[in-house]
């Protein structure tokens, strides 16, 4: 389903040390998240992604340049990984001007064209489509671009997720679908 590609898995001390990076990045982001909404300068949802820091990091570490990414609520490890600014992610959690939505999205709806970064859904399993439909563009543009389309363990359930895959085999569309499978559902 995932077009053919090349390149292999850099390895290298200085890789290594960066992706360590990236995942202590997320943890540290996560943790002053979570700390600033236990003191109620978040508002609406906060969903933190402690834990699950290699996955991202891991997948990002095999992306090229112009593939595409959209996942859960559960999105800040996510909109880090793709190379989006701490600054801006913080700032729209804090509700301000210069988040990546104005201030009006917050967790969990953020998005950056430049980053190729599609969102941030609150509805379970949505984004599952909307990462066959990205890919759908991709191949039709026939640019090589690969879609990497996260959903947890408590959205493959969902029918939505089952028709996906059904058409992403049957058009073979260049998408990774990925199940963070971290035994929970929200919480
Ligand atoms: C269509 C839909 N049904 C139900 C909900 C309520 N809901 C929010 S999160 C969640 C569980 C999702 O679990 P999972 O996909 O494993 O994500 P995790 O929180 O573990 O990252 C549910 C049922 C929703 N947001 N959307
Ligand atoms: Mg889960």
């Amino acid at each position: 389903m995932v077009a053919k590609r090349t390149s292999k898995a850099n390895v290298t001390k200085d890789n290594l040390l960066h992706y360590y990076r990236e995942m202590l990045l997320i943890r540290r982001f996560e943790e002053k998240a979570g700390q600033l909404y236990g003191m109620g300068l978040i508002g609406g949802f906060c969903h933190l992604y402690i834990g699950q820091e290699a996955v991202v990091v891991g997948l990002e570490a095999a992306a090229e340049k112009g593939d595409k990414r959209v996942t859960s609520y559960r999105d800040h490890g996510h909109m880090l990984a793709c190379g989006m600014e701490a600054n801006g992610v913080m700032a729209e959690l804090t509700g301000r001007s210069g988040g990546y939505s104005k201030g009006k999205g917050g967790s969990m709806h953020m998005f950056s064209k430049e980053k190729h970064f599609y969102g941030g859904h609150g509805i379970v399993g949505a984004q599952v489509p909307i990462g066959a439909g990205l890919a759908f563009a991709d191949k039709y543009l026939g640019n090589g671009r690969v879609t990497f389309a996260y959903f947890g363990d408590g959205a493959a359930n969902q029918g939505q997720v089952y028709e996906t895959f059904n058409m992403a085999a049957l058009w073979d569309l260049p998408v990774v679908f990925v199940i963070e499978n971290n035994q929970y559902a929200m919480g």
